[in-house]
C-alpha cells in the first residue's frame, strides 16, 4: 500500500494489520503491530512459540508481507563471559585480547558493564563491543551510573567525540546498523533505549586513561518501555492506561524520558474518567523530532490527542512536533487518548506531562417551579441535566440553544 503523505498512520486503528503474540495462543502478549509500510523488522520470540495474526478489513488491495524465519538455540552463560561481566580489575584488561561481550536476556535480565581495567583506568587502542540480545516486547535500556573518559583537551565536555575515547550506542534499522549520538568527557550520558531487540555498545579510546576510571554503566531488559505510570496494556505492543479510580492526578512521559525516545516506536496512553469528569493535561516538556504539520511529507515524530474511543464517535485529534513551549490539553470528555510515533530516523527527548482528572462544578442554582421547564444554566451543569426528567431545554452559555429529550420527558 503507497505510503500516505499525511493522516493517521499509527496502526493502532489500521484496517490491514500483521499482528505478533509472544506466544503460542492470541491472549499471548502483543509485541508487534505491523501496518502500512515496513521492511526488515526482526522479532525475537521469548519461548518456543510465536502467533502471527493477519487481518485485512480495507477497502484497498495491499501486496501483504514476506518473512523468514529461524528456530534458534537459547543463548547460555558461559564461564568466559561471567569472567568478563564480573573480572574488572586493570591485570585482566591488560591480558585480555578480547573485551567484547555478548549478553542475551536469557542470561540476565540485568545487570552492570564496565570499560575495561575500571574502576582504575583502561588501556589505549582498545575498541570492546557490548552486544545486547532482547526477546518478546524488551528492549534493551542503558543507563550510566559512571562516566570520565579522557579527552585531549581536557575539557570537562568534548563538544565532538571525533577523535576522543567515546561510548557510541548502535541500533539495527531497517537491517542495518545505525550509530546514535557518541559519548565523550566527563558529562554522564542520559539513558539509552534500544528500538528492538538488539544494541550495541562500542567503546574506544584512543589513549589511555591517564587517571580518569573510564565508565560502569547498568543494563537491563525491560517490558515497559521505561514508562513508569499506568498500568501497562498487554493487547498492545506500547500502550498504558490511566483511570480515575487508580489516581486522580499523575505524570506520563515519552519512552526512554530523559533520554532519547527510541525509533518506529509507536506508544498510546489511555486516559478514563467518571461521567462528571473531564481531563487535563499539562505538558511541562516538549520535544518532539519534526516540524509542522507533522506529517510523514515532513519526516515528522509527533504526539497526537483523540478524544474518542470508537470511529463512530465525534472526533477531536490535534498533531503535535517540534520544541514547544508549556502547553495545557482539556477535554470535555471522560475519555482521552495520547499517541506518541517515532520514524526511523533522528531523535528528540521527548515529553513529560501531569494529568488530571477533574470533576466538573455543578454551579445550579435552586429555581421556582413555575419556571423549571426553560431556564437557564452553565454549561457545567449539562451532565446533571441529562439525569433530570423534567427538563425541555437548556441555553449554553455561547447562546446557542439545544432542545434535548431526557429520561420522562412525554
Ligand atoms: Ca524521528
Amino acid at each position: 500500500m503507497a505510503r500516505q503523505s499525511n493522516g493517521v498512520l499509527f496502526c493502532l486503528d489500521r484496517e490491514d494489520v500483521l499482528k505478533a503474540h509472544d506466544g503460542g495462543v492470541v491472549l499471548a502478549p502483543v509485541v508487534a503491530v505491523l501496518c502500512n509500510e515496513v521492511s526488515n523488522f526482526e522479532l525475537i520470540s521469548t519461548s518456543n512459540q510465536l502467533y502471527l495474526e493477519f487481518a485485512s478489513s480495507s477497502l484497498w488491495p495491499g501486496h501483504g508481507f514476506t518473512a523468514t524465519y529461524h528456530f534458534e538455540p537459547v543463548l547460555e552463560m558461559n564461564a568466559d563471559l561471567m569472567a568478563k561481566l564480573t573480572d574488572t580489575g586493570p591485570a585482566v584488561s591488560a591480558t585480555r585480547s578480547n573485551c567484547d561481550i555478548k549478553i542475551s536476556s536469557d542470561m540476565h535480565k540485568q545487570g552492570q558493564i564496565f570499560s575495561p581495567g575500571f574502576p582504575v583506568g583502561y588501556l589505549s587502542s582498545t575498541k570492546c563491543r557490548y552486544e545486547f540480545q532482547a526477546t518478546g516486547k524488551e528492549r534493551i535500556r542503558i543507563v550510566f551510573t559512571y562516566f570520565n573518559l579522557a579527552t585531549k583537551s581536557n575539557k570537562e565536555v568534548a563538544k565532538e567525540c571525533n577523535g576522543e575515547d567515546s561510548v557510541t550506542p548502535y541500533i539495527s534499522v531497517d537491517g542495518r546498523w545505525e550509530k546514535l549520538e557518541s559519548f565523550c568527557g566527563t558529562v554522564t550520558p542520559k539513558p539509552v533505549l534500544s528500538n528492538g531487540p538488539r544494541l550495541v555498545l562500542e567503546f574506544t579510546s584512543f589513549n589511555s586513561s591517564k587517571g580518569s576510571g573510564g565508565f560502569r554503566a547498568e543494563y537491563k531488559f525491560v517490558k515497559d518501555f521505561a514508562v513508569r505510570s499506568g498500568k501497562q496494556l498487554s493487547e498492545y505492543p506500547c500502550a498504558f492506561r490511566y483511570t480515575w479510580q487508580e489516581a486522580m492526578s499523575g505524570n506520563i512521559h515519552s519512552p526512554n524520558f530523559p533520554g532519547l525516545y527510541p525509533r518506529d516506536t509507536e506508544c498510546h496512553y489511555f486516559f478514563h474518567g467518571a461521567v462528571h469528569q473531564k481531563i487535563k493535561v499539562h505538558f511541562h516538556f516538549f520535544d518532539i523530532e519534526g516540524i509542522h504539520p507533522c506529517d510523514t511529507a515532513t519526516d515528522s515524530d509527533y504526539v497526537e490527542f483523540f478524544n474518542f474511543m470508537t470511529k463512530d464517535e465525534a472526533k477531536m485529534y490535534t498533531r503535535h512536533c517540534g520544541q514547544l513551549d508549556p502547553f495545557d490539553i482539556v477535554v470535555d470528555r471522560r475519555f482521552f487518548r495520547v499517541t506518541f510515533r517515532s520514524n526511523d530516523r533522528l531523535d528528540g527527548h521527548g515529553f513529560n506531562a501531569t494529568y488530571h482528572f477533574i470533576d466538573v462544578k455543578h454551579t445550579r442554582k435552586v429555581y421556582p417551579p413555575a419556571i423549571a421547564d426553560h431556564t437557564t444554566r452553565s454549561v457545567s451543569d449539562l451532565y446533571m441535566l441529562t439525569e433530570a426528567p423534567t427538563v425541555r431545554s437548556l441555553t449554553l452559555t455561547n447562546s446557542k440553544c439545544i432542545r434535548m429529550k431526557t429520561r420522562g420527558f412525554p
